[in-house]
């Protein structure tokens, strides 16, 4: 699919690389994208370098953008789930990192022993379930309730959680533990948080953008000075906050997949 595309190099509009988030900015939330969206995205190519950076696996995103003849690779120069953890630039695959690889096992350990110990001495937790921690590749998911808890089990956790504030104490007593580790928590949903490396957010993908530049990395050289991203949780709190606020990137907030393809071809004539 690339050599339908010009070289990276011949793009009309230089030094310019349109990176966009994935749910409710490119496919409605969870799901699918349009044809139309596509064919956009198919355009603005042909003038310009594009990305996707989601926080979901590749897996999710072939799903959400992808067809079975068509890998969501093909569709986008560079491709970034797990917020560039994992990354594919022109359908390859880059090196990739993650939780464990960074923190190294040890530390890790540690960490868990001190999770697990704190929760097991929660006493006034309406239920306890399973899997109170979530190994994942970019991160840990702690839950003290357990990541095997019912609907009916999430709520009720999630209201006695409003009422103790069980999990910003436990996200309180990790940082007094280990300070030094350079972790950041995320309470995003009900019954549970994230835990990751500080700037393990979507500016993470960043570092991919700029390596083009590195003479040593001999790749295209292109020095990417003005890099959009449109996002549709460009809010304080929201995922897309850090990278859209970044002072590398020229940030563009979107309502919807509708508005995210009004803006794009307002800005880039597609
Ligand atoms: O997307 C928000 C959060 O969704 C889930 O949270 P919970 O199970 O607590 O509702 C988790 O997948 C979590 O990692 C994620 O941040």
């Amino acid at each position: 699919m690339a050599e339908l595309y010009p070289d990276l190099k011949d793009r009309p509009i230089k030094e310019t690389i349109v990176l966009f988030d994935v749910d409710g900015t490119l496919t409605p939330a969870r799901r699918t994208v349009s044809a139309e969206m596509l064919q956009m995205l198919s355009r603005l190519r042909q003038k310009v370098a594009i990305g996707y950076v989601g926080g979901s696996d590749l897996v999710k995103q072939q799903e959400q953008l992808g067809t079975p003849s068509l890998p969501v690779q093909s569709l986008f120069d560079f491709c970034f789930p797990e917020n560039g953890l994992t990354a594919f630039r022109l359908g390859q695959a880059l090196p990739g990192n993650s939780f464990i690889q960074w923190l190294g096992e040890e530390k890790y350990q540690k960490l868990v022993r001190f999770l697990l110990k704190y929760i097991a001495g929660i006493e006034d937790i309406p239920k306890m379930r399973g899997t109170f921690i979530e190994f994942r590749n970019g991160m840990i998911n702690v839950s003290p309730v357990g990541r095997n808890a019912s609907q009916a089990e999430r709520d009720e956790f999630e209201a006695w959680d409003k009422k103790s504030g069980c999990r910003e104490k436990l996200i309180k007593a990790i940082q007094a533990e280990f300070p030094h580790l350079g972790l950041t928590y995320s309470i995003g949903g009900q019954i549970s948080f994230d835990v990751f490396p500080d700037g393990w957010d979507k500016r993470y993908c960043l570092q991919h953008i700029e390596a083009e530049a590195d003479p040593s990395k001999n790749l295209s050289g292109i020095h990417y000075k003005h890099i959009h991203f449109f996002g549709d949780k460009a809010f304080p709190g929201g995922n897309d906050w850090e990278i859209y606020s970044d002072p590398r990137t020229i940030g563009h907030a979107v309502t919807s997949p509708e508005d995210t393809m009004k803006q794009v071809k307002e800005i880039f004539g597609v």
